[in-house]
């Protein structure tokens, strides 16, 4: 329905949503709802990630929103559309924190899938406190990342960039026996891999990732997953370095944007129930290429989360 509002007839920029997406003022009545976390104060070095939503609004005059080739037009059938950023106080940690919780509350009480774009790491933590409700069993996770974000603490704090996972299965919003994380390759503590061994979460590392190729990725995702309603993390440091170098932690030797593609579009057919791309950050991007990087990325995640769901009518 959204079709003509989606395929603008003339490539040009102005103010667009996400991917090409109209804007909505609410996400009521949304199957999904495109939006912004423009939040980055759990991070330490190379911050900016509080600007990724605004790029990729200025450049999602260059994203398709439809794939011709492969037959796809994502905003034909269900109704998607950008609901903004959830607020933020850029000067106060904890009141963003309850925002940002609040903001994916009401998504959720919509009844939408959320698609967002951060942010740094720490905002998937007040983002499944909002939007995985009380009433619901813990979502399995599929969590690309160079780190394993399964700390306890850094430098006294609890709640930043290298701890939310490690917070949310505390929590019970995670189910770790159906967590995966895929492009592990930089960790200098052995306290977040113990976690991780301990709550039983499969981490896949580059190494495995080069062992198993792109099939057997897919294969060990689908059955850490099963048929559980899943949610994917999608931070731009699982890329290698050269494929997105505007992060805040780059890691070289990671995968690059082909491999990305082709494992999320080998998801298609599980229960995606909600994503979020995180970790850009454009004052330390080199000609954009981490932004248009992570457009082509956010558009395969909205097609995984289409094909798991008929449109609500
Ligand atoms: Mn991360």
């Amino acid at each position: 329905m959204h079709a003509d509002k989606a395929t603008p007839s003339a490539d040009s920029p102005g103010r667009i949503g996400l991917l090409k997406a109209p804007f909505a003022s609410s996400p009521a009545g949304l199957d999904i709802a495109l939006c912004g976390v423009p939040f980055d104060l759990g991070s330490y070095y190379r911050i900016g990630a509080r600007q990724t939503p605004a790029a990729f609004r200025e450049y999602s005059w260059l994203a398709r929103p439809a794939n011709e080739l492969r037959g796809e037009s994502p905003f034909h059938r269900h109704r998607i559309a950008d609901i903004g950023d959830a607020p933020i106080n850029y000067v106060n940690f904890d009141q963003s924190m309850a925002q940002i919780e609040a903001f994916f509350r009401q998504v959720r009480q919509s009844g939408a899938c959320p698609l967002s774009v951060g942010g740094d790491h720490t905002s998937t933590y007040p983002i499944l406190r909002g939007y995985v409700d009380k009433t619901d069993s813990p979502l399995a996770m599929i969590h690309f990342d160079a780190h394993p974000d399964t700390y306890d603490e850094i430098g006294g704090s609890r709640v930043n960039v290298g701890t939310p996972f490690r917070r949310a299965i505390e929590d019970g919003l995670i189910d770790p026996r159906r967590h995966v994380m895929i492009g592990i390759r930089a960790v200098s503590s052995s306290d977040p891999l113990a976690f991780a061994r301990d709550k039983g979460i499969t981490v896949l590392t580059m190494e495995d990732f080069d062992a198993m190729g792109r099939a057997g990725t897919i294969q060990r995702i689908k059955e850490v997953v099963g048929n559980a309603r899943a949610y994917i993390s999608f931070d731009i440091d699982a890329l290698d370095t050269c494929h997105a170098p505007g992060t805040a932690a780059p890691e070289p030797g990671g995968l690059s944007v082909r491999d990305s593609l082709m494992i999320l579009r080998g998801l298609r057919g599980l229960n995606v129930v909600g994503g979020d791309l995180v970790e850009i950050s454009p004052p330390f991007d080199a000609g954009n290429v981490t932004v248009i990087n992570g457009l082509s990325i956010l558009y395969e995640m909205l097609t995984v989360l289409v094909a798991a769901r008929p449109p609500r009518g």
